[in-house]
């Protein structure tokens, strides 16, 4: 191996790095061990492991995911370079187990190292309960919550410094006030269009989610919508018809952000317990400028969110 001499502890596991389009991968899964599998999902085709490096305590979770296909990916697979074996043949009809050369037969694989308990857990396959939160209890139980135990943001900070990810950004308005920086989600592997999923960032500090949104806002998040939906028909040919634009809430990181995905793709939290659109959230504003310091919001938790048990202690679920 080209990396044995490098210590476990300091190898790097950046398989998600993008430069010029190809995708470094700088390490290997060699030494993984499987702790646990926490999730599978048979119709997006992904499983989330849990596990470690070997020499290494830290833990990690891994998310493999089979991607859509491609016109291009197919024009390979319908070749001779992919070996057929028979499985059924009736009639008119037979079926094959089909393996595709490797270039073709890619996998999306993301990997959280170190990866904290709170990554575990939400990675965990778990019961799901609506709880409906009154402005009383965003200000008296939820904002001391995100305030006291959240995700780490370095990631955003780094997007936004320029630090990581700075060859992906597809737009960016620089303005402190109303800018943002748009670039694909970590969830696209940026092959096809028709699981798009870009994040727009925006470059003002302290806002955590739509709860902190007021009138003075209104620039912002009209910006966000127009700038975005221009960026993306222009780079990959999506008209804003076809996009669905919207806020989680509640969101995982607790910096504003936007997400945008193709209408035809079944994104993770796209639902109406989660998903806020843009349009929406900016109407809402118009009409009543403090529409989110007043409203009542509900979401799904899942079984062991921390925000559930407090919600419960609370008597509010
Ligand atoms: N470009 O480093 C990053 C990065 N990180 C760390 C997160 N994102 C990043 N994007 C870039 N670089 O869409 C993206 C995330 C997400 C957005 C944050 O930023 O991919 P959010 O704050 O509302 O958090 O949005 P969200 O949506 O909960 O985060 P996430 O990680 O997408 O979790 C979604 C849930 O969907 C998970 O609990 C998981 O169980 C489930 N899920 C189902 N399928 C998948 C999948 N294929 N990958 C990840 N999660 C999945």
């Amino acid at each position: 191996r080209a990396d044995a001499a490098v210590p476990i502890k300091k190898r790097k596991h950046s398989l998600e790095e993008v430069s010029n389009g190809e995708t470094k991968s700088e390490d290997s899964f060699g030494g993984f061990n499987i702790c646990k599998v926490l999730n599978e999902n048979a119709k997006h085709k992904a499983i989330f492991v849990h596990g470690s490096f070997e020499g290494s305590t830290d833990d990690a979770v891994v998310i493999l995911e089979k991607t859509p296909f491609t016109e291009n990916t197919v024009k390979g697979i319908l070749s001779s370079d992919t070996d057929l074996k028979l499985a059924i043949h009736n009639d008119i009809y037979k079926t094959f187990e089909a393996f595709p050369k490797p270039q073709e037969n890619g996998i999306k694989a993301t990997l959280i190292y170190p990866a904290t308990s709170k990554h575990i857990s939400k990675y965990t396959e778990q019961d799901v309960y609506v709880v409906r939160e009154t402005a009383e209890d965003y200000r008296n139980i939820t904002l001391p919550y995100i305030q006291a135990e959240q995700f780490s943001i370095q990631w955003v900070y780094n997007i936004l410094d320029k630090k990581k990810e700075a060859e992906r950004i597809v737009f960016e308005d620089v303005d402190p006030e109303t800018g943002f920086i748009l670039l694909p989600d970590m969830k696209w592997d940026c092959k096809q269009v028709n699981d798009l999923y870009l994040v727009a960032i925006c470059h003002t500090r302290g806002l955590r989610s739509l709860r902190d949104l007021t009138r003075d806002h209104l620039p912002l998040l009209k910006n966000i919508l127009e700038k975005g939906q221009n960026a993306i028909k222009e780079k990959y040919q999506v008209p804003p018809s076809k996009l669905r634009i919207y806020f989680h809430y509640q969101p995982s990181y607790y910096h504003l952000h936007v997400h945008f995905t193709h209408i035809k793709f079944d994104a993770p939290g796209s639902g109406v317990d989660r998903a806020h659109l843009i349009q929406d959230v900016i109407q809402n504003i118009e009409i009543n400028g403090n529409f989110y310091q007043e409203a009542s919001i509900s979401f799904a938790l899942r079984e062991n969110d921390k925000l559930l048990s407090k919600f419960r202690e609370a008597g509010k679920a």
